[in-house]
């Protein structure tokens, strides 16, 4: 269904100060905690410049999508062989109708580069136990045993490098559901029978081994679900592996504590911040591998909220998409990673190259920071317009939304500062952004499939003299912000509607995908 189309290019306001308080200096040398950062592997300067990554989760499961003998299954589509038990033998034959002719590792890269995405990892072999990519040393590969016959993380690792993308690979290291000496297949192999240092030794080393070797610098090799090593033959393991590529980056899940950086728990953001090299990783939908009755894709106001609430505790987040087994990234990821790079675009600044900011986690949202700066995402605006930042040892220079550069009053009162937002709608609209005005309507965004309500990407508004009835081209409606003491509406027209959706696709029990 089209509807409208209008795009949004500001998400959320962000204000900084500039502290100039004699003495306080030492206090942000020990902030930014310069001794360790001298010592720290200069390989991870990239690493925590860079913010924003893009996890792909691709592979046989994506071309069953979530459905296996016409039973649909939730939650993980990369888990769907685990979930349904099917036999080794049988999940095989998935390759044969594996042909992914409309990947396309340009538009891929270009997308990535355009979300204002930093470094890509993609699933080179995930715990199905097939090779992504041309291996010799096992033929359960995507150029031996699918129609597509060609290696798609060539094409990838040569399109980040011209877009300047650090590359790497995910590769699940101990769980291998294809072999009977993998980690975790108990549906087809005894596991008390295994002998995992022969899977180690005859396929995941050798693989990593290829990985490490054939496709130009890895910024990242992330590992995931260690098991089935000690802590000496893990060192063994990361030592024979850095030898092949010694810039590159280990995730923590190589187990052991031995990874060059943390990764927290899948879709885990720690509540304070953190030091060091770190990053949380989420999925766009629910699932991280392509499920096509998952369409609960984060809006990109959620993305940049989590995006700027890991900047704050000091981290990177890996957003993954999981593409279908046509090779085409799903459209809601597209559009809204697209969303999500124009707001970077005008505000990226208070997101790379920062690190946590000064101020703790407020009931307006959270801060960033650089030498000198505090940048301020205030995602819920205060109803009385007045933002308050308590316990701010800093001296204020100058307050201003970074959107528009516009200065904003601000005064202390002890060692709190408050700031006022409170504004004439000609200001607040440009603080939103230069494309609102009420001349242009362009300017409402309503997702395909989500027609049954109206999602206001850009900050606390709503839907105003709308009827449902109204969802029709040449319908008039306005939006309008929430907020009493702002009091703004802007007019909009629908201009195209294809087939109408009732209902959000997870209510509609015969919802069969899109
Ligand atoms: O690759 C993604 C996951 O498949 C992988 N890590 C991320 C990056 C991962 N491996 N193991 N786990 C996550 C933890 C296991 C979760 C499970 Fe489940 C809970 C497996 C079975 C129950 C999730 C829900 C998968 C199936 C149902």
């Amino acid at each position: 269904m089209k509807i409208s189309f209008i795009k949004i290019s500001a998400i959320f306001f962000l204000t900084f100060f500039v502290l100039s308080r004699a003495g306080y200096s030492q206090t942000m040398d020990e902030m930014w905690d310069s001794s360790s950062i001298s010592k720290e592997n200069p390989n991870l300067k990239w690493f925590k410049e860079a913010k924003f990554g893009l996890f792909i989760h691709w592979g046989l499961y994506s071309q069953l999508a979530g459905t296996w003998k016409g039973k649909n299954y939730y939650g993980s589509g990369e888990w769907i062989m685990s979930q349904a038990r099917i036999p080794v033998k049988e999940y095989a034959k998935v390759a044969n109708d594996f042909n992914p002719v409309n990947f396309n590792a340009g538009e891929w890269a270009q997308l990535a580069k355009d979300a204002g995405i930093k470094y890509i990892v993609i699933t080179a072999k995930h715990h199905e136990g097939f090779a992504m990519y041309d291996s010799k040393v096992s033929n359960f590969n995507i150029v031996k045993a699918t129609p597509y016959k060609k290696d798609p993380m060539k094409a990838l690792a040569l399109a980040t490098a011209k877009r300047g993308i650090h590359f790497g690979f995910y590769y699940s290291q101990f769980q291998d559901w294809h072999e009977p000496n993998g980690g975790r297949n108990s549906w087809d192999f005894d596991e008390s029978k295994k002998d995992y240092k022969k899977y180690y030794r005859e396929k995941a080393i050798p693989q990593l081994k290829e990985l490490l070797t054939n496709y130009g610098p890895l910024g990242i090799v992330w590992f995931d679900t260690p098991g089935g090593l000690t802590k000496e033959e893990t060192r063994n393991l990361v030592d024979s592996l850095h030898m092949l590529q010694p810039n590159s980056l280990f995730s923590s899940r190589v187990g052991q504590g031995l990874g060059d950086y943390k990764d927290f728990g899948d879709s885990e953001v720690p509540p304070i911040p953190i030091k060091g090299a770190w990053e949380s990783i989420y999925t766009h939908n629910d699932s991280w591998g392509y499920i096509k009755h998952d369409m609960n894709f984060k809006t990109p106001k959620i993305i940049i909220q989590l995006l700027a609430n890991v900047a704050s505790k000091g981290g990177n987040l890996m957003l993954n998409v999981g593409p279908d087994g046509s090779g085409n990234i799903p459209k809601y990821s597209i559009q809204f990673l697209k969303e999500t790079g124009k707001w970077l675009q005008k505000n990226g600044e208070s997101i790379y190259g920062t690190t946590y900011g000064l101020i703790p986690e407020q009931p307006w949202g959270v801060s960033t920071s650089k030498p000198g700066k505090q940048f301020l995402h205030v995602f819920r605006r205060p109803h009385n317009g007045k933002l308050w930042v308590p316990d701010f040892m800093g001296k204020v220079t100058k307050v201003y939304a970074l959107s528009g550069k516009q200065n904003l009053k601000w005064k202390k009162s002890g060692n709190d500062v408050i700031i006022d937002l409170r504004r004439d709608s000609e200001t607040f609209l440009k603080w939103f952004g230069t494309e609102l005005s009420a001349e242009n309507k362009k300017m409402l965004y309503i997702p395909e499939g989500f027609a049954h309500g109206f999602q206001c990407l850009s900050f606390d508004c709503q839907l105003i003299y709308f009827h449902t009835e109204f969802y029709r081209p040449g319908a008039e409606g306005g939006i309008r912000y929430n907020d009493p003491l702002v009091g703004i509406e802007w007019p909009i027209e629908i201009t195209t509607i294809s087939q109408r959706d009732k209902t959000h696709p997870y209510l509609d029990e015969n919802f069969k995908g899109i």
